[in-house]
């Protein structure tokens, strides 16, 4: 170790053993205890089925789909006021196009023309993060000047999900321009944890989280830079996934500006705001948000459309027959905070159940690289150009100027958040040389390969979602680094879903990623699948 870092770690921990007893303490009071509360139980026996299966009900007549949707706008209803998810609905048009799925399918040229194949979700109502456009629904992306913003038109996986059967019928809430793992903004307020309203439920798809976590919505749509699925997901206990992405050499340590046409990824991200236009569109995928891991794959092949052959999403997997590793943390970052004890002991469970269970060996490595991931997502993420996020925040009509919004929050008079000016001023920054992005580029080239030699494309790797179990509100302003367990793979283009594993002792989420090479996306799901018969989603319920 060299003995600047040793100074800095020493100082670090020096602070950390005064400051961290006190942040907790104030949080405690400020957001604790009996300022908290929970959703209730779900009562709608509808609420508590699989996409996968209310559309089979749907399809074969068991049930109509205009009482799930109406299931689904009581419970909407009824969770809303305590959470703050839901900036927009679409209520009375959702029940007419589900009307009109009953209608058709009571009608004889209805009856056997729908199949799981041709229509997988028909009937089904799902939600979309505020990024997304959906025709006719706000699209400010949580921008107070972008308020009057209404969609011309839906996203690409909007239009796929509908083509599929799908009706939306709630828009969620973000963290401002998608930027912060903490939903709130000035234009829609805090979004609320249904586990504990004094909890933060992660960004930016923080809304899409909360409401399939409280029974709100069955499944839905994020997107991922840093983590925006994968936290969210982790915070609210259910399934989240984020497919893979092809990097464009341009990302691997050259310095090309290019379009983001010419970039590939499995699942198309055209038609959300802020839309990544330089060297971080490598970094951006769009994918799904769901409480049960069998709807994972449906969704996302839905969500590749054509696209599903390259990653073989079709093909079986066996699970007893994947190579299994994993970490516990990555190996002691001085960015980053260290991993709750409680996660650890969740991991280690789960991977004795994998051992029980499949008979199979899941080994622990030791890849030291992951200890930079904050460097090597940064110089990934900061290489090469495009919009820059001042810009964003004038919704690219001019550029806001960071420390000037600064001195106006203070006196409590910007329409910005305190993350989003924050980062606006870091912009301003050259936080590394040229040589250093170089050097951070080169290792996360070396930790690609390393992962490929060891994980081939028959191996998983098992690691935090996150370090902390779900905080406080506007506490993760004290740890600005932690999406970095999420944000790794983003810089690798790795498929990775996150998996819930049941509660804390607290009563919050607990969970882990599953990791894959390029284009196995199918193998972190089916794993996701096999550790569901061990712990899922569990519900929030307010009588605990
Ligand atoms: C904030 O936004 C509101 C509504 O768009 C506007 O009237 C107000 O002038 C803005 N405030 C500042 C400080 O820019
Ligand atoms: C707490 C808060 O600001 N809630 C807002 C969420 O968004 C809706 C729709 O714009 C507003 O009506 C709420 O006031």
């Amino acid at each position: 170790m060299h003995l600047l870092e040793m100074i800095i770690r020493t100082f670090l921990f020096l602070i950390g053993l005064v400051l961290k007893p006190l942040l907790k303490i104030i949080f405690n009071v400020i957001y604790g205890g009996s300022n908290s509360e929970k959703v209730s139980k779900i009562r709608q026996p509808l609420c508590l089925h699989s996409a996968t299966r209310l559309a089979k009900m749907i399809r074969n007549k068991e049930v109509k789909a205009v009482d799930v949707m109406q299931a689904y706008i009581d419970r909407a209803k009824e969770i809303n006021p305590i959470v703050n998810a839901i900036i927009a609905e679409r209520y009375n048009e959702a029940l007419k196009e589900a009307q009109k799925v009953d209608d058709i399918l009571d009608r004889k040229e209805g009856q056997g023309k729908y199949s799981a194949v041709n229509a997988p979700f028909l009937g089904v109502p799902f939600s979309v993060k505020e990024a997304f456009g959906v025709k006719g629904m706000p699209h400010a992306s949580g921008l107070v000047i972008r308020k009057n913003v209404i969609a011309e038109e839906d996203a690409e996986v909007v239009k796929r999900l509908k083509e599929a059967g799908a009706i939306p019928f709630i828009i969620t809430n973000v963290s401002e321009l998608c930027m912060w793992y903490e939903s709130a903004n000035r234009l829609y307020g805090r979004t609320k944890n249904a586990y504990n309203t004094g909890r933060i439920v992660g960004g930016s798809s923080g809304g899409e989280g909360c409401v399939i976590s409280a029974g709100a919505s069955i499944m839905g749509i994020g997107s991922d830079i840093g983590g925006s699925i994968r936290m969210p997901a982790f915070f609210n206990g259910i399934f989240g996934h984020r497919p893979s992405k092809e990097l464009s050499d341009s990302c691997k340590t050259s310095f090309l500006k290019y379009l983001n046409e010419f970039i590939t990824g499995l699942v198309p991200n055209e038609g959300q705001y802020p839309i990544a236009d330089g060297t971080d569109a490598d970094l951006l995928s769009t994918g799904p948000m769901c409480r049960y891991s069998e709807d994972l794959l449906p969704l996302l092949k839905v969500y590749a459309g054509a696209k599903s052959s390259e990653a073989n999403l079709d093909q079986q997997v066996d699970v007893r027959k994947l190579k299994f590793y994993y970490m516990e943390d990555d190996g002691g970052s001085m960015l980053v905070s260290n991993v709750d004890q409680e996660l650890k002991d969740a991991q280690i469970k789960a991977v004795e159940y994998l051992k029980n269970n499949l008979g199979v060996c899941v080994e622990k490595v030791n890849i030291h690289q992951l200890k930079f991931s904050v460097q090597i997502w940064s110089a990934k993420m900061l290489a090469g150009g495009g919009t820059s996020f001042c810009e964003y925040m004038a919704d690219k009509k001019g550029k806001v100027n960071a420390f000037k919004e600064f001195a106006k929050w203070i006196v409590g008079q910007s329409n910005h958040t305190i993350p989003a000016i924050g980062l606006g001023m870091a912009e301003n920054f050259n936080g590394m040389s040229d040589q250093q992005t170089q050097m951070f580029m080169q290792m996360g080239d070396k930790l690609d390969e390393e992962f490929q030699s060891i994980l081939g494309n028959d191996g998983v790797f098992l690691y935090p979602s996150h370090p902390k179990i779900a905080p406080y509100h506007n506490e993760p302003i004290f740890y600005p680094f932690n999406f970095a367990y999420t944000g790794i793979f983003n810089a690798l283009g790795y498929p990775v879903t996150q998996v819930p594993l049941g509660l804390s002792k607290d009563g919050l989420p607990l969970g882990m990623q599953v990791v894959s090479t390029m284009n196995n996306d199918r193998l972190t799901i089916a794993v996701a699948c096999e550790l569901e018969r061990y712990k899922g989603w569990t519900e929030p319920d307010s009588s605990l």
